[in-house]
């Protein structure tokens, strides 16, 4: 399997799992989770050659590891960034005390006046590691990164949870959290 070919497939992964799993016949179960065999067959019958193989070794390589198998491997998901309606099942967590975010100039008015919104995303992404929120800032331009007070918003009663890929998620950081 080419790199280019590992990308393309990890990319209509994230599509079916994350967005637009009907488009393929799939449905999506109990914590967001597919049938191996199945998602294989409807893959293979829209012209994807895949196999479990193929599949083991894009899980495997993923840059940020975006999809992961149940314990016995008849089943398979993403780890987060749905935007369909999935219960992943993760459960609360303490956060450290400061997470970041990494944004771009032209969404800071409305950030710093609505605080951060999941848009079109479950959740608000946070990372505990500054370089990922330059990385992920720089999907759209020069990075801007905002220090969430993570701490002191789980004090005050706020939920945070993170994905079995290291992403904290909220549901909304008000604007008195964030430090710019
Ligand atoms: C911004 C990728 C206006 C927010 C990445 C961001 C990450 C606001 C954009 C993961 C706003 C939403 C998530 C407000 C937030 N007004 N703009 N009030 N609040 N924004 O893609 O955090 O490749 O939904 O700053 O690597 O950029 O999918 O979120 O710029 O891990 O695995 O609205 O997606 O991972 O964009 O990225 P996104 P994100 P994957």
């Amino acid at each position: 399997l080419s790199e280019k070919e590992n990308t393309k497939l990890s990319k209509l992964l994230s599509y079916i799992l994350r967005h637009k799993p009907e488009e393929y016949g799939i449905e999506l179960g109990e914590n967001g989770y597919t049938n191996v065999d199945e998602l294989i067959t409807k893959l293979n019958a829209h012209n994807e050659n895949i196999s479990f193989e193929i599949l083991q070794h894009i899980v495997d390589t993923n840059n940020k590891k975006r999809f992961a198998f149940n314990e016995d491997l008849t089943k398979i998901r993403a780890s987060q960034g749905h935007s369909v309606d999935v219960e992943l099942g993760y459960t609360e967590q303490q956060p450290p005390e400061i997470l970041y975010h990494g944004t771009v100039e032209k969404f800071l008015i409305a950030i710093m006046k609505d605080g951060l919104q999941k848009m079109k995303r479950h959740h608000v992404h946070l990372s505990a590691d500054k370089t990922i929120a330059t990385k992920v800032a720089e999907r759209r331009g020069k990075p801007i990164i905002l220090e969430i007070k993570a701490a002191e918003m789980f004090a005050a009663g706020y939920t945070f949870y993170h994905s079995d890929n290291g992403v904290w998620l909220t549901d909304h950081v008000p604007v008195e959290f964030i430090e710019s």
